[in-house]
């Protein structure tokens, strides 16, 4: 696919703010602190970027799903941590009230989060339900006027700590097997009996803190339950559909980042007295990772394209997102091989990416759950 003028702008606006913005100050902080930049995700707010997929009418710029991939590519592309700080709202965060919310809870929730006044995130995952989403034990007990009682825990939510609200999946109906019966709420986290887990201690994407959402006798209003009753998990596969499509995006920015810190450093570091890209082992390596790079990002601009037309293009999002996460590791680990030793030392850039790259094939689906979604639908 060759980007159009409308595009190639926008990827120019989102690498120039990237660059700039992200300096190697803010990037050793969020690495060394593990903490939540405020100035920094304030800064991609009034920008916009926060709001880049969602309406126009609810706060957003009202852009398509190929500005939010080149979005993600390119903030991943100098630092992936930070390219989260925007995916959250357009993707898993707002994705689920734009899907299935009502006039009134687009109106209530969409703006603050478009324009970054307000966090919200996505509580999926439990202890014992993580690929098998479908085994949700967090439950959501209708009370006679219609309000809900929710009791659970999940696990690994990644901005939880920052977040005003969650989309919170609950088991409605105990009495409908597997990934039946479950509903998809919006949960205000200031609400009683909320409480947040301690900060995971992350390998990678330090400086968007994660951990675990508890809900003890927590009281939700019946305007909290969002689409229909005990048709969530649908939802929630729906919106990962979307999601998933960042986070290929993100592996495609990851890969291109550690490309380009090779290429220069096999042009600069001299061994046997010519400088390494000289050699072929090397250059057959760089030309693998650029292959492999190009390969994924047309995957993802793809699939994008295809949401964009509005055809069905849960697959093709599952197959960026394989191909794009197993790249981004197969190009990060080529990335700290090509540096040797000081591919292995804090100060050079690959190998934050290669930490950073590990999660790609793990979260929003493995990619051994999108290998069974492909062979599901090959073989339906
Ligand atoms: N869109 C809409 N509906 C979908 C759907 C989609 N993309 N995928 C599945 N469904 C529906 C099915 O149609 C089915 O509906 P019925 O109950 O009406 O028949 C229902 O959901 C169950 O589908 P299926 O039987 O395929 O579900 P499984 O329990 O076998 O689970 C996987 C399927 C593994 C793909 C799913 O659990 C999954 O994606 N797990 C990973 C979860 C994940 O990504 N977690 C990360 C959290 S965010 S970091």
């Amino acid at each position: 696919m060759i980007l159009d003028q409308k595009h190639l702008r926008f990827q120019k606006l989102c690498r120039q703010f990237a660059e700039t913005e992200f300096t190697k100050e803010l990037l050793d902080k969020l690495e060394e602190t593990g903490d939540f930049d405020w100035d920094i995700f304030k800064k991609m707010s009034k920008y916009g970027f926060c709001g880049v997929k969602i309406p126009k009418e609810y706060g957003g710029a009202g852009g398509d799903y190929l500005s939010y991939a080149i979005l993600v590519e390119e903030f991943a592309r100098v630092s992936p941590v930070l390219s989260i700080y925007a995916n959250t709202s357009n993707s898993l965060g707002g994705g689920p009230l734009m899907l299935a919310g009502t006039e009134e809870q687009k109106q209530k929730y969409l703006p603050p989060v478009a324009k970054g006044d307000e966090i919200m995130v996505f509580a999926l995952t439990e202890p014992g339900a993580g690929s098998d989403a479908g085994g949700t034990t967090t439950r959501a007990e209708e009370q006679e006027d219609g309000s809900f009682i929710l009791n659970g825990r999940k696990t690994f939510i990644s901005g939880a700590p920052m977040a005003d609200y969650c989309i919170v999946f609950a088991k409605t109906d105990p009495s409908q097997k597997g990934s039946r019966g479950i509903s998809m709420f919006v949960l205000d986290m200031h609400l009683p009996g909320v409480s947040l887990g301690k900060p995971e201690n992350k390998m990678g994407i330090k400086g968007y803190p994660t951990c675990d959402v508890i809900m003890e006798d927590v009281h939700v209003p019946k305007d909290a339950l969002v689409g229909k009753k005990d048709k969530g998990f649908g939802y929630a596969m729906q919106t990962l559909d979307g999601g998933r499509l960042g986070m290929a995006a993100q592996g495609v920015g990851i890969a291109q980042g550690c490309l380009e810190e090779a290429v220069k450093y096999a042009k600069e570091r001299k061994q046997f007295g010519r400088p390494i890209a000289n050699f072929q082992a090397i250059s057959f390596m760089l030309a693998d990772m650029a292959t492999e790079t190009e390969a994924a990002r047309q995957l993802v601009y793809h699939a994008a394209e295809l949401k964009d037309a509005g055809k069905d293009a849960g697959m093709a999002c599952s197959m960026a997102k394989y191909f794009a996460a197993e790249a981004a590791n197969h190009v990060a680990y080529k990335a700290v091989q090509i540096h040797g030793g000081y591919g292995y030392i804090s100060e050079y850039k690959v190998e934050r990416f290669y930490r950073d790259a590990r999660i790609v094939p793990i979260y929003e689906g493995t990619s051994q759950v999108q290998q069974m979604v492909i062979s599901g639908m090959l073989l339906k």
